[in-house]
């Protein structure tokens, strides 16, 4: 199939769009669902996969027990291909790793570092092997590392952030790799997936659209508080960590920016975000916990079913193809 492989069912006919990305993965729709970290349980990943696309759980820096417990969750409802997130500054990291070999994972993606050490086990058993990147040096280190495909992720997306936003950094990794490229950063509609493919992705990934969805289990108090944001209602803290986070802006985030310019240690800072993501996405406290978010929650605009974000996904991006084919004179 050729890289630019976006093909759209006519009226009336099963939508389709195809890729490199969802061939590799034996999907429908090259949609991934991004593997949020007390948000993203079984429940979404099912419904997710179940849709056509990839429903992927968000371990964090959970026990290897949960991700066990949340891989069964998804087997029992659906037999489509499912992926786990890895984040890869867990504490329970090898743990996990052996829960997703003894599973058989599908697919992994994992972020916030590099996974390449686990890459030669994790092939052996035929799991796919999908990191985030967020820069073009680790995209290519990964690529001779022997990974499947890549997630290029802009700084527009929710929680840990690199430095690039998704339109300079999409080509610039797609020109400088081979495998397949999934944008991710500042994709919530059909315009941003028809956007992706003109980057020269082949995939999309969505986080804080899929928040929204009926089947997750974020506290409901989250999901009011992404329906209300406007465009201008995330901030970036933690630079001084080296690990900068893009959340809602509320209580927490104001009094860690105040630590920053303040003059405050990284540890100090660091010692205060901790706890804060389960206190908000499970607890549902959005004034003192971190509301991870990405740029798009200003355009996240109703509580809906994964198979209709799926499905008006499609239909959106069959309509934005069609519009931008009268552009041009093809
Ligand atoms: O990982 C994410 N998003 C996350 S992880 C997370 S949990 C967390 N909480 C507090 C602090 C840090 C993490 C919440 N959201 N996205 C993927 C991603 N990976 N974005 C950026 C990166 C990344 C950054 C630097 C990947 C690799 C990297 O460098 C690694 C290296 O060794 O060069």
């Amino acid at each position: 199939m050729g890289r630019f492989g976006l093909e759209m069912g006519s009226e009336g006919a099963a939508r389709m769009i195809q890729s490199n990305v969802s061939q590799l993965l034996g999907i429908e729709y090259p949609i991934l669902q991004g593997g949020m970290a007390w948000v993203a349980t079984g429940e979404l990943a099912a419904a997710v996969s179940e849709a056509g696309g990839l429903g992927i759980i968000g371990s964090g820096q959970a026990p290897a027990d949960w991700v066990r417990q949340e891989i069964k969750k998804v087997k029992a409802v659906t037999s489509k291909p499912f992926g786990v997130n890895i984040m890869l500054m867990s504490p329970f990291l090898d743990e996990v790793m052996q829960v997703i070999i003894e599973e058989r994972v599908p697919v992994i993606t994992t972020g916030a570092g590099n996974p390449g050490k686990y890459v030669p086990a994790l092939k052996d058993i035929g799991t796919k092997v999908i990191p985030v990147v967020a820069s073009v040096a680790l995209a290519r280190r990964l690529e001779k590392a022997g990974v499947d495909a890549l997630i290029a992720e802009g700084m527009e997306s929710g929680g840990h952030v690199g430095e690039i936003s998704t339109l300079p950094l999409v080509p610039q990794v797609v020109d400088a790799v081979k495998i397949p490229v999934i944008a991710a950063g500042g994709i919530v509609d059909g315009r941003g997936l028809v956007a992706a493919f003109a980057l020269g992705a082949e995939g999309v990934q969505m986080g804080t659209r899929f928040m929204c969805a009926e089947e997750c289990t974020v506290s409901p108090k989250v999901k009011t508080m992404i329906l209300k944001a406007k465009d201008r209602d995330t901030v970036v803290t933690g630079y001084s960590t080296g690990h900068p986070v893009r959340c809602l802006d509320n209580r927490f985030t104001k009094e860690l920016a105040r630590m920053e310019r303040e003059g405050h240690t990284p540890e100090e800072v660091e010692k205060i975000g901790a706890g804060k993501l389960r206190l908000a996405m499970v607890e549902g406290d959005t004034e003192n916990g971190s509301v991870m978010a990405g740029q798009v929650a200003g355009a996240v605009r109703k509580i809906e079913p994964a198979s209709e974000i799926i499905r008006s996904l499609v239909e959106e991006a069959e309509r934005e193809w069609r519009r931008l084919a009268e552009h041009f004179s093809i």
